[in-house]
């Protein structure tokens, strides 16, 4: 894999995880308490052995910076480098202008670096994927079919399939079709493909009629090349794959473990509940390809007399006598008082933890300490890093509203409730 450069792409615009996206790049965004989006494909990469990745992003922000810093640094012996391509450094002002014009045009702009060491492969992943995958097999696959171009494909339903690029492959997994994200019926009823071509595979088709790509596509340096020289074309789903397949050899790799596209408030949310239930479908855990995050040296999370369940407790956190935490995701140095009920809900945690006389101050000017303060009520909620939430607030949707926007700062979207990150909610506060 030493020949294989990867490719991340960290996110355009990141309007959909708004306001998670709106002070901090997408792959940035905190994950089950204590990771970040950027820490999966990262550590999918390097436990395939691929140590050289470039992560494309719309904006540096600093805690992107830091995190990728102070976590992936390789040693002289290994060697190897994460670096970020951030569009506001482009010098090209009109290069600038168009950074948003799709992943293509995103990876055409910084070919300059991306090519310059001289890799054979260049391996292009999203950013806002939940997934394990060993890219060695893959990279397999791509050589034994003498390939320019290998995409994954995972088979899905027609109801899954909606929103992504469909394929269909001839009988040697050669792709002989592409169309992306088909919206009429007629056009996924071309699009989709005999299950019996699945389970000829090996893989049970159980009512799958549908190849969906993964987003996940390994290029020969040449072809990538040839497949960006076409500049009117910005977007690989759009307008690259459904021109290329006829002009050079594109394989399919088949994927059929768990792969979640996280990059909705809604699909973020459901992905880090499903990771606090028992037996998730998803496993942090693995000694064989661990997730790697940075290493920060906190003390063990205190609990006194709390009742929890179905939840994932991250480090340093402090959960008062009372406590009830049912189906949730509490991030780093979250403080969580006496009787406070938190269920469904994805807690960020804290960047630090307010000092004693801090604490004694904001308590005697009224404002909340970071945290939850007692008695609160949380369901449904995403709340972002760093936010004070008063005693006897209530975060809950009870009108069920899809889309809200509510008083400091707060929305629903997608039905889910989001307290961005610093927001202050006052003793008794109500969405
Ligand atoms: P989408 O995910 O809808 O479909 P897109 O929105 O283009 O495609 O994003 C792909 C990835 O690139 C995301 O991680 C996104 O954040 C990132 N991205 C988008 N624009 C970018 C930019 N200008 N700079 C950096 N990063 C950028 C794609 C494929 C489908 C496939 C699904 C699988 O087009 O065919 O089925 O992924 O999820
Ligand atoms: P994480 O554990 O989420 O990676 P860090 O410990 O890196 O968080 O802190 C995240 C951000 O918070 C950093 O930018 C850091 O400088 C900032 N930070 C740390 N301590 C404080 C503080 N006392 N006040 C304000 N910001 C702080």
């Amino acid at each position: 894999m030493k020949n294989v450069v990867a490719v991340i792409l960290g996110g355009g615009r990141g309007t959909r995880l708004l306001p998670l996206t709106g002070y901090r790049s997408k792959p940035a965004v905190p994950l089950a308490g204590k990771y970040r989006l950027i820490d999966i494909p990262i550590s999918n990469c390097i436990n395939s052995g691929i140590n050289h990745s470039y992560v494309l992003t719309q904006f540096l922000s600093v805690s992107l910076h830091q995190h990728i810093r102070g976590t992936y640094r390789f040693d002289a012996f290994t060697g190897g480098f994460v670096e970020i391509l951030a569009a506001q450094q482009t010098i090209d002002d009109n290069a600038n202008m168009d950074w948003y014009q799709g992943t293509a045009d995103a990876v055409r702009k910084n070919l300059l670096y991306i090519l310059e060491a001289g890799f054979d492969y260049v391996l292009i992943l999203s950013g806002d994927q939940l997934y394990r995958m060993d890219f060695q097999r893959m990279l397999d696959d791509h050589q034994r079919s003498n390939a320019d171009v290998t995409i994954a494909a995972k088979p899905v339903t027609r109801k899954e399939a909606t929103g992504l690029g469909l394929m269909q492959a001839d009988d040697t997994g050669r792709v002989t079709g592409f169309v992306e994200k088909p919206k009429t019926k007629e056009e996924q009823d071309r699009a989709a493909v005999d299950p019996a071509w699945i389970d000829a595979r090996g893989i049970k088709s159980e009512g799958r009629d549908c190849l969906a790509s993964m987003g996940i596509y390994l290029f020969n340096r040449q072809a990538l090349l040839d497949a960006l020289g076409d500049e009117s074309q910005s977007d690989f789903g759009k307008e690259i794959f459904p021109s290329v397949i006829h002009k050079q050899h594109v394989q399919l790799h088949l994927f059929d473990g768990y792969w979640e596209d996280i990059g909705t408030i809604r699909s973020f949310y459901e992905a880090n509940l499903q990771l606090a239930k028992p037996n998730p479908p998803f496993a942090l855990s693995s000694s064989s390809a661990p997730i790697y995050t940075r290493a920060r040296f906190l003390p063990p999370t205190r609990v006194d007399g709390a009742d929890i369940s179905s939840s994932l407790i991250a480090d340093g956190c402090f959960i008062e006598p009372g406590a009830k935490i049912e189906n949730s995701v509490i991030g780093l140095r979250c403080r969580i008082g006496r009787d406070v009920t938190i269920r469904n809900t994805v807690m960020m945690g804290a960047d630090y933890y307010e000092s004693t006389s801090r604490m004694a101050e904001n308590d005697a000017e009224g404002l909340p300490r970071i945290g939850v303060g007692p008695g609160a009520i949380i369901d449904g909620a995403i709340i972002d890093k760093n936010c004070r939430i008063g005693a006897g607030a209530r975060i809950v949707n009870d009108d069920v509203r899809e889309d809200y926007d509510s008083s400091e700062g707060c929305v629903v979207r997608d039905g889910v409730i989001v307290v961005p990150k610093n927001a202050v909610l006052p003793a008794g506060w109500r969405l």
